[in-house]
Order: structure tokens, then C-alpha cells, then sequence
């Protein structure tokens, strides 16, 4: 039996997407976003707009002619970062394994993950549409490259996994420029000498590849063979600890908010203590019956890791905030965490 401890993510035409969210009369149309840094060139399309053959790194005037009716807007990079964050968020609260590629899109080690990947796999898909209302794409494999190519395989909005054997019927067709490692220039050069798929591919020895790409060719002899042995770089620490809950029914009462605080608390505290942290920002977030979603924090003086302290400083924040609509859901992370040796070392300095 396979194990499937690679998964990867990477959101749907995400510039455009976020776009769209945040002006939905854009939907449906032809969506193309402009590059600020690098004027004039196609940073991302939706996928209406790819159905005219508009795609990132094309120059403006060129997609322009292809879709005089497409909607043409400038890219907004601030924004398209506090949604990357948002979602990367939702990832470091399934596992601290996490690599973050690119702006909208991570691998995960899955394998320390309590879950069947393909109903975890669900489970970020519907995290992520409904905190931000966006549709990412999931792959799931054995190694990173595989899982990458599953998210590939049937975006946007996908979901695949791919088993040791689905390895010929997937890789043996694959052109070759999908391989990792192998770039436009070099794609271009094997076609050049009739190598176009993986199946033409194989039928070079790995002396050859070596000779071709250097030090890389045979990494790409083992991949397009279905082996990777590459683990997961993690990105970052984490970050900040935080648990929330989604409620059956629609909560006003304050005391009853309270209640789940605690409980969030107790768990958040459990976690600070066992990876020796503590933690100075406590945020609560709310989302309202019209899934308006409200954060407010409150930076202390000191650090701290009990759950009666970070219970009484959530209690605050909840006093402070009025609540004119019901309640679907409430949420506690404490951030600006640090290591409890350091604080102590500082301390005795
Ligand atoms: P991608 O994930 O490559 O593209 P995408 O999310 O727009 O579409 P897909 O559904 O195919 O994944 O890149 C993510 C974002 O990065 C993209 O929205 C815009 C930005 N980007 C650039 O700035 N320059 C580039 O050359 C590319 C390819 C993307
Ligand atoms: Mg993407």
C-alpha cells in the first residue's frame, strides 16, 4: 500500500480570483490582471479569460487583441498577500509541515496527519471557500512531484490523487515541459530532436540527461520514473496557536461565548506548554450570521502560556465587542509567540 504523505495546494487564477471577491460584478467576465512591477505584461487571467488563450507573462497589448472585451485591471498586491496569509493560516492549523512555494501554493507532509488524505484534501477545500470564499486545487501523492502534477491534473476546483499505478497511464503521455526541472527553453530543445512526452523521455539513458541538464538530469531520470525522495523544507515556525468552532446553532449569549473561550484556551495553553512557548497577542474572531467576519486583539505587556490568562484577556476583547447580529462562529489565537528559554535568559540578563 501506497503512502500518501505529500500533499499540495495551489489556489485557481488567485490574483483574479481575490479580484473577484472583493468586486463580484466581475464574475463571469473575461478577467485579466495587469502586472504593476512589469508593466504591460499579463500577471494572471481567470479562466474565462483563458479561453481566448490569455496567459500570465503574455504582453497586454497581445491578450487585448485577443479579448478586446475582457476587463483589464492592475495588480493589488497588498490584498492578494492578507488572502495568501489567511489561507496559509488555515494550513499551519491542520500541521506545522508546511513549505510554502509561491504566494498561493504549499506542499504539506500529511503524514503525522490524523486524517484520510482524500477527506482532508475536502476538509481544506471547504476551509478555504468558506474563510475566503476562494476554490484551491489539491493534490495528493507519495512524493512532491506527483502531488504537484495531481493538482495540475483536473484544476480549477480539483481534487486527485495519484497511486503507484496510475504512474503509466498518467506519466508516459505527460508532454515533457510538465516535468519539474524541465523549463520552456529546454522542452523546446528535446522537441526539437523528437522527444516530446515522458514515454520518449524514458528511452534516454541517464548519462544523456546528465549530459543535457548537468546535475539535474538525473533527478529528472528518477522523476519521470515516479521517484522523489525530496521531504518537506519547512517554511517558518509557527506563527501563533488558535482553535475555533463553527456552531450548529446561532449564539448571542455571552456567557455561552465565554464558555467556549475557555475550552479554546485550555487547548491553546496544552500546546504553548508543550513546545515550551508563550505568546503576547491574543486575538478573538467572530463571523456573524451574514458572514461578516470581525477580529479584534490586544497586545500585552508580558508574554504568557495559562489558560487562565489568555482565557481573561479573550473575556475582554468579547466584552468590548457589541453584538447586534448572532454568532456562527468564534475563534481565539494567541500570536507574537516566543520561546520560554528566551524570556527567562532575558530576564536574568
Ligand atoms: P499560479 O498559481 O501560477 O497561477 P494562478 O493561481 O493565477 O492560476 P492557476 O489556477 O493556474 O493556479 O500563480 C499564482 C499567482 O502568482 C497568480 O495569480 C499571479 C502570480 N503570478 C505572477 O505574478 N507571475 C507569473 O508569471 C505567474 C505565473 C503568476
Ligand atoms: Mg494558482
Amino acid at each position: 500500500m501506497d503512502k500518501f504523505e505529500f500533499m499540495h495546494i495551489d489556489m485557481d487564477a488567485f490574483f483574479a480570483a481575490v479580484e473577484e471577491k472583493d468586486n463580484p460584478a466581475l464574475k463571469g467576465y473575461p478577467l485579466i490582471v495587469g502586472g504593476k512591477s512589469r508593466h504591460g505584461i499579463v500577471t494572471t487571467c481567470n479562466y474565462e479569460a483563458r479561453k481566448y488563450g490569455i496567459h500570465s507573462a503574455m504582453p497586454i497589448f497581445m491578450a487585448r487583441k485577443r479579448c478586446p472585451k475582457g476587463i483589464f485591471i492592475q495588480a493589488r498586491m497588498w490584498r492578494y498577500k492578507e488572502i495568501s496569509d489567511e489561507i496559509m493560516e488555515i494550513l499551519y492549523s491542520i500541521t506545522d509541515m508546511i513549505e510554502q512555494l509561491s504566494i498561493d501554493e504549499a506542499f504539506l507532509d500529511i503524514s503525522e496527519v490524523d486524517m484520510n488524505p482524500l477527506d482532508l484534501g475536502l476538509y481544506i477545500k471547504g476551509r478555504v471557500k468558506e474563510e475566503t470564499g476562494l476554490t484551491v486545487s489539491v493534490g495528493i501523492s507519495y512524493n512532491k512531484f506527483l502531488a504537484k502534477l495531481a493538482t495540475d491534473w483536473n484544476k480549477p476546483d480539483g481534487i486527485k490523487i495519484i497511486t503507484r499505478d496510475m504512474i503509466p497511464g498518467i506519466l508516459l503521455p505527460l508532454s515533457v515541459k510538465k516535468v519539474y526541472g524541465i523549463g520552456a527553453k529546454s522542452s523546446k530543445k528535446l522537441n526539437d530532436i523528437g522527444i516530446c512526452t515522458v514515454e520518449d523521455l524514458m528511452r534516454l539513458s541517464e548519462d544523456f540527461l546528465i549530459g543535457m541538464f548537468g546535475k539535474a538530469g538525473s533527478e529528472i531520470y528518477d522523476r519521470i520514473r515516479g521517484i522523489d525522495n525530496r521531504k518537506i523544507e519547512i517554511s517558518r515556525e509557527r506563527k501563533s496557536i488558535g482553535s475555533e468552532t463553527t456552531f450548529e446553532d446561532y449564539i448571542t449569549d455571552k456567557a455561552i461565548l465565554k464558555s467556549y473561550l475557555l475550552e479554546f484556551s485550555k487547548e491553546i495553553s496544552e500546546i504553548l506548554l508543550n513546545k515550551s512557548l508563550q505568546g503576547r497577542t491574543i486575538t478573538i474572531k467572530t463571523k456573524d450570521e451574514e458572514f461578516v467576519q470581525h477580529t479584534r486583539s490586544k497586545t500585552l505587556i508580558g508574554h504568557i502560556s495559562s489558560s487562565e490568562d489568555i482565557h481573561k484577556a479573550a473575556c475582554t476583547l468579547l466584552d468590548d465587542i457589541k453584538l447586534d447580529r448572532r454568532l456562527r462562529l468564534i475563534g481565539l489565537t494567541v500570536s507574537n509567540l516566543t520561546s520560554l528559554d528566551i524570556e527567562q535568559l532575558s530576564f536574568l540578563d
